[in-house]
């Protein structure tokens, strides 16, 4: 029987599944949890079902939920995202003290997180907000848990969420510290755009295979097991082999069933607006958001498809030998994306004053969450290496890694052109790889172009950065040059 008299470890507010799961992990580890849900069913559900016998204390009210927290009062809200979390903490923080703590565990947008932060730490209220993935069975037996927002909040919460998140193949929990007020949610949301690029890169790899090599379901399936036993290995790689073998109730493949629209829910989307916002080309990740809604313009396609030709060529020369191209080009694609992620997450960490937790970040996606996979390992030893690496394509294990699969990866994009075949995460991959390692690239046309139409002025490579110059290109325009516009 469960000793439900002492007072709760911590209190989770929202008993949907994610919420009921979580409750239930803590309880494996030894917690005793407090549960309370708007409409009561739910609570009544939990501990009459599925958390009978486990240390939970259902309460209806928020007063009685506040009164079986033992203190400093751990609020953990598992709720909606936006405006409901707001509603749940103004309706929270009169209940509580000084030195209590709330922590959103939902996918709510870092700047909100930044402002509620800010806002209870004047109350002398404590507050996380912690990205949490790995769906309904990561909430149950172990997901991903990326805490940012108070520090003084951490060592409170520390053992509790440690405990009941995933454990990398080492057995070191994927969950740490990420940094202050929004760094948690905003590094999730990095997190969700890097599943995006994944998602994209494995689909581009399936319809090469299918459409240009004119791969049978059960042959895609064994390259995605036998790819799934080597540096991709991965859950994404992973339930890629199972979905191709998967059949429908005729015995076809279920997959050329689904129909070819993509959905979304806009974190990748919010990647990619933070990243152009704050200047940084993260090209694969936007990629992926546009292939989504390109793919989504569905019935548009089928009529373009009627009008507009491409090439008719098909795939000549070695299919085998191809195939291991695809798999290269897909790992070097996935080394640029994880570039390009922790460059977003590095002048984030500067634009809004974080001091991210680098290696943690790389640990925390190990295990338990979507893109988990062994080359997250590899990344963690880079960061380990190098704690201050300025992008992961210049450590040394990944620049040889790209090193050689360049020739692939270029022979993939280039057939795939000849072809015809969509792919547009591995070209845009591999144009930022070529443009990241020029040290020219034609910006001084643009500057030219801009300073002829606009006079915006240039900076010029005989004289010391900072300095600006325009030129009276036609002879017509004044010299007056235009500083206080960008057009
Ligand atoms: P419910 O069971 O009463 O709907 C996920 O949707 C969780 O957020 C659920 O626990 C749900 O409670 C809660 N939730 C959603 N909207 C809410 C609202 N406006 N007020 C309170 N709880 C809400």
């Amino acid at each position: 029987m469960a000793d439900t008299k002492r007072k709760a470890d911590i209190g989770v507010v929202g008993l949907a599944v994610m919420g009921q799961n979580l409750v239930m992990n803590m309880c494996d580890h030894g917690y005793t949890v407090a549960g309370y849900n708007r409409t009561s069913e739910k609570t009544k559900d939990l501990v009459e079902g599925p958390g009978k016998g486990m240390a939970i204390i259902p309460t209806y009210s928020i007063e009685e939920f506040i009164d079986a927290l033992e203190k400093p009062r751990k609020v953990m809200l598992m709720v909606k995202a936006g405006e409901v979390v707001d509603k749940f903490i103004d309706s929270v923080t009169p209940h509580l003290e000084e030195g209590d703590l709330i922590i959103d565990g939902g996918n709510s947008h870092f700047p909100d997180t930044i402002r509620r932060t800010k806002a209870l730490a004047e109350k002398g209220i404590l507050y996380i907000g912690t990205g949490i993935s790995g769906g309904e069975e990561g909430a149950r037996h172990g997901p991903s848990i990326m805490p940012g927002g108070n520090p003084k909040a951490w060592p409170i919460v520390r053992n509790i969420l440690q405990d009941i998140s995933a454990k990398t193949r080492d057995g070191e929990p994927c969950c740490d510290w990420v940094g202050q007020d929004g760094a948690g949610h905003y590094v999730k949301m990095v997190h969700n755009g890097i599943e995006y690029g994944d998602m994209q890169l494995i689909s581009e790899a399936y319809y090469l295979m299918k459409t240009g090599l004119g791969m049978t379901h059960e042959e895609m399936h064994e390259v995605f097991s036998e790819w799934n036993r080597g540096e991709l290995d991965s859950y994404l790689i992973e339930i890629t082999a199972d979905i191709l073998a998967y059949k429908d109730k005729d015995g076809s493949p279920l997959l050329e069933k689904i129909l070819d629209s993509a959905g979304q829910k806009g974190t990748g989307k919010w990647t990619g607006i933070n990243a152009l916002e704050m200047g940084i080309p993260v090209t694969l990740i936007v990629e992926a958001v546009f292939a989504r809604c390109l793919s989504a313009l569905y019935d548009e396609r089928q009529l373009a498809a009627k009008t507009l030709a491409g090439p008719s060529k098909k795939f000549e020369g070695d299919r085998k030998a191809f195939v291991e191209d695809i798999r290269q080009a897909l790992l070097a694609s996935k080394i640029v994306s994880y570039a390009q992620g922790f460059m977003l997450i590095r002048e984030a960490e500067k634009e809004y004053g974080w001091d991210i937790n680098y290696g943690g970040v790389a640990n925390m996606w190990r295990g338990g969450c979507i893109i988990r996979s062994v080359f997250l390992g590899n990344i963690k030893e880079a960061f380990d290496r190098k704690p201050d690496l300025y992008n992961l394509m210049l450590d040394d294990y990944f620049r040889g890694v790209l090193e050689r699969c360049q020739d692939s990866w270029r022979n993939v994009v280039a057939q795939c052109a000849r072809m015809g075949v969509p792919a547009p995460a591995f070209s845009t991959s591999l144009a930022f790889y070529d443009g990241y390692r020029s040290s020219q690239l034609p910006a001084n046309m643009i500057q030219a172009q801009r300073d002829y139409f606009g006079a915006h002025t240039y900076q010029r490579t005989d004289r010391p950065k900072g300095e600006f110059f325009h030129t009276n290109w036609t002879g017509k325009g004044g010299e007056v040059s235009a500083g206080t516009y960008n057009a």
